[in-house]
């Protein structure tokens, strides 16, 4: 056998969509399974709004995940993209994890069909540790099985639980391939996604109500500087004047809050300091303007 035959030889590769409801954990369960904080979470729905890229390597496999916004009925342009992002992780596919809040029983199971998409699937009913009787799982688990998931993990993306078993699981429903991206990626985005993800990601956690839908960050400053700390600038897009005061908030003090942690899930993931500032601006329905969203939240894809 020649050796290029050997090194690809029992290697899985593919890719994994993410799939389900908002605020059932998708997110938080991708950076579990990396074991690094790479996609934003937060406490309210809708938190993801670009699929993203996340790579698992082992010494035997690469899966490649696509974390996705929670499906929804899109009402405007906004989650139009939304939904889109959805149907491009879908058709890269080779497997599809679907995601379910272990707190809610599943009573339409059938209803998941249309959404893996005819693609293989294992499902992950996520937020165990929620549950006090795991016996109260087994009628979701029995219509869930019944509908053709035969693949049900019980997992806490939270506090870890189940987690080894499901990537294990994964990993072994994936084709016989070679690696699609070096063995050291783990993403495909470049810096600024994920710095201005996390400026968006603090105000997701820091504010109530519309706040955080109606926050756009685009990343207007780059700059590494050698010897001192990187200098970003980033423009934090709300839709009226009256957010603006509220993102501020009295003498500066909320962007502060917004700002600091950012910036130390910025210097994490960078790992090194960043010098990092916030322009709060007013672009009037930002969401439902095709042309700020194409040239500024959508632009690479
Ligand atoms: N108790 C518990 N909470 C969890 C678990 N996994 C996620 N959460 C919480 O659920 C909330 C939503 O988590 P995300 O990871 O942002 O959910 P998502 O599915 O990506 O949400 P969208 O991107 O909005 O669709 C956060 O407050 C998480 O901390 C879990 O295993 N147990
Ligand atoms: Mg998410």
């Amino acid at each position: 056998m020649s050796e290029t035959a050997d090194s690809s030889a029992g290697f899985r590769s593919g890719y994994v969509a993410i799939i389900g409801l908002p605020n059932v954990g998708k997110s938080t369960l991708l950076n579990r399974m990396l074991g690094t904080h790479l996609a934003a979470v937060a406490p309210r729905p809708q938190t993801t709004r670009h699929r993203l890229l996340g790579i698992l390597n082992g010494p035997e496999h690469q899966a490649v995940f696509f974390d996705t916004p929670g499906l929804l009925d899109p009402k405007y342009p906004l989650q139009q993209h939304m939904k889109r992002e959805i149907d491009l992780a879908l058709t890269d596919a080779d497997l599809v994890l679907l995601v379910l809040d272990a707190s809610r029983p599943v009573e339409d199971a059938a209803s998941f069909t249309g959404l893996v998409a005819g693609r293989k699937a294992v499902v992950a009913l996520n937020k165990v540790d929620l549950v006090k009787e795991k016996k109260d799982l087994l009628p979701s688990v029995e219509r869930l099985v019944a509908a053709g998931f035969a693949d049900v993990f019980m997992v806490s993306a939270l506090i870890g639980g189940g987690i080894e078993e499901l990537k294990a699981a994964i990993v072994a429903r994936l084709p016989e391939g070679r690696p699609f991206y070096a063995p050291d990626a783990i993403a495909d985005r470049p810096e600024r996604f994920f710095v201005a993800e996390f400026i968006r990601e603090a105000v997701f956690n820091l504010y109530g109500e519309e706040i955080p839908y109606s926050t756009a960050v685009v990343i207007e400053e780059f700059k590494e500087r050698p010897g001192r700390k990187d200098y970003i600038r980033a423009n934090v897009y709300v839709e009226r004047g009256s957010q603006k005061a509220i993102i501020i908030g009295r003498d500066g003090d909320a962007l502060k809050r917004v700002g600091t942690q950012a910036r130390r899930n910025i210097e994490g993931f960078l790992g090194r300091p960043v010098f990092l500032e916030l322009w709060v601006k007013v672009a009037e329905a930002w969401r439902k303007n095709e042309q700020f969203l194409r040239e500024n939240i959508y632009d690479r894809e």
